[in-house]
């Protein structure tokens, strides 16, 4: 979902978080990123001008809080503007109630109140859906259908054709569930008849909410859409669908989020299962993976002291490795988690395969006893660890009161952290992706 818009984003954010400093210069450019990803998911060149201004007085006007660095202060204040930009939290109604969907041919009406039934199932609550369309001759049949893959009661007539006494009949016969939904008729185009229709619906229904069901495809006219039903019909909320199968999703909820009625749920996919909450801030979160840049600045800037990263990526990249080195690399790696969590957050480095043995997570009780092991050993060996031999290892082992099996395990994993490092420092194609790693390091 949003692929284009999601990795535009990153990619922008990426910058700032590469960059030596924030200047004017950075900003502009982040601010052009940003206008150049939003325009080309179909969001109104208006809002995006406005959205994109008031990143840029903040980003320059604004001080980072105390313990921000200007990097992270500059992405958190882009996550705080797209989460206002993409509209307010929805409420979502979590009691017994009656939902009518509305929507015009093909909006997915039918599918979605699938959805939503399986949804209130999941929540405990039991849902029935009620089948009001009735100008389509197959529209009874399909939501029969969804209604028995779902195993949750139905109601429909296709002899009576008339949707209001379909739904009084309904409601009295389903009325021991307690989420009762009702799908209604759709139409190429909102006129005053079907107008007429969903109010008399609504006259006997008394529905607590009226969803319109609008597809993602139509980009930013979704605004003008939704503003028009929730003229002639009322709606409480919206229901985006269609979203797994375009790129103008970012036009269709930019447009819904100046409308007044909010997007409550979103449709990914033609499964009963497809469904989202819609969360802005969870929605932005993962749209510029903000928990993997925070966690992975946040992480960062606990592990390594800026002068010590620089150096460490010196090290890295150069293959030189000492038993100091070693060290250090444990202690930071063990703040920052394990060393496959610290690469996954990096773009390009996700799916690389750490030596077997190699698990950094698990070593930290096995720090402690490193760290006499280490201690013990002389300076000439901590430079150069293969001048130790049995002997060497006898004597370490007795001076730091361990194993010797201690002191030979250690040296294994000194010479496989080595031997990574020496991979990384190889093809011109990894030492770029290690000076990315070092250049993230360094100053945050
Ligand atoms: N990919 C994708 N397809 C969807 C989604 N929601 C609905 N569809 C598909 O869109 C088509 C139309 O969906 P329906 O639920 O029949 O739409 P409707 O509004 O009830 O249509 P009418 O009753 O004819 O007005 C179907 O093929 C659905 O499978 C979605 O979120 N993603
Ligand atoms: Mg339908």
């Amino acid at each position: 979902m949003l692929e284009k818009l999601s990795s535009g984003l990153k990619d922008a954010l990426r910058k700032i978080a590469k960059a030596g400093y924030i200047d004017n210069n950075t900003v502009n450019e982040l601010v052009r990123d940003i206008q150049r990803t939003l325009l080309a998911t179909d969001v109104d060149v208006k809002l995006v001008f406005k959205l994109t201004e008031s990143i840029k007085k903040r980003a320059l006007d604004e001080k980072p809080s105390s313990g921000m660095t200007a990097r992270e202060h500059i992405v958190n204040i882009v996550y705080e503007e797209l989460v206002k930009f993409v509209g307010k939290k929805p409420e979502i109604m979590l009691k017994p109630g009656r939902i009518l969907f509305v929507g015009l041919f093909g909006s997915g009406k039918t599918t979605s109140i699938g959805k939503l039934a399986k949804f209130y199932q999941k929540k405990g609550l039991k849902p029935a859906l009620i089948g009001c369309d009735v100008h389509r001759p197959a529209a009874m049949d399909q939501l029969k259908q969804i209604a028995e893959q779902l195993n949750v009661p139905y109601y429909i007539d296709k002899e009576i054709k008339d949707a209001v006494k379909i739904a009084e009949v309904g409601l009295k016969e389903l009325k021991n569930n307690d989420v009762l939904i009702f799908d209604s008729s759709g139409r190429d185009a909102l006129d005053e008849e079907l107008a007429r229709e969903l109010r008399k619906l609504g006259e006997v229904i008394k529905p607590d909410e009226v969803i319109l069901a609008i597809p993602a495809d139509l980009g930013q006219a979704t605004g003008e859409q939704a503003t028009e039903f929730n003229k002639l019909v009322g709606i409480t909320g919206i229901f985006l669908t269609k979203m797994d199968g375009t790129a103008r999703g970012g036009g269709a909820i930019t447009a819904c989020a100046v409308t007044d009625a909010p997007i409550k749920f979103i449709g990914v996919g033609e499964k009963m299962e497809a469904l989202e909450v819609f969360d802005p801030e969870r929605f932005v979160s993962r749209l510029i993976g903000f928990g993997d840049l925070q966690s992975l600045i946040e992480k960062a800037q606990e592990a390594i002291e800026p002068g010590k990263a620089q150096e460490m990526a010196e090290k890295f990249t150069s293959g030189k490795f000492s038993m100091d080195d070693f060290y250090e690399q444990l202690k930071s790696m063990g703040k920052m988690g394990s060393l496959k969590s610290v690469m996954d957050m990096i773009p390009g480095m996700g799916g690389m395969k750490l030596p077997k043995n190699l698990d950094l997570g698990k070593q930290e009780d096995k720090m402690k006893k490193w760290k006499y092991i280490i201690e013990s050993m002389t300076k000439k060996e901590r430079a150069d660890p293969d001048i130790i031999d049995s002997s060497r290892i006898t004597r370490i082992a007795k001076g730091s009161g361990t194993q010797e099996s201690d002191v030979r395990e250690l040296l294994k994993n000194y010479s496989q952290s080595k031997k990574m490092m020496k991979m990384f420092s190889g093809g011109s194609m990894k030492r770029g992706m290690m000076s990315r790693f070092a250049r993230k390091f360094k100053g945050m």
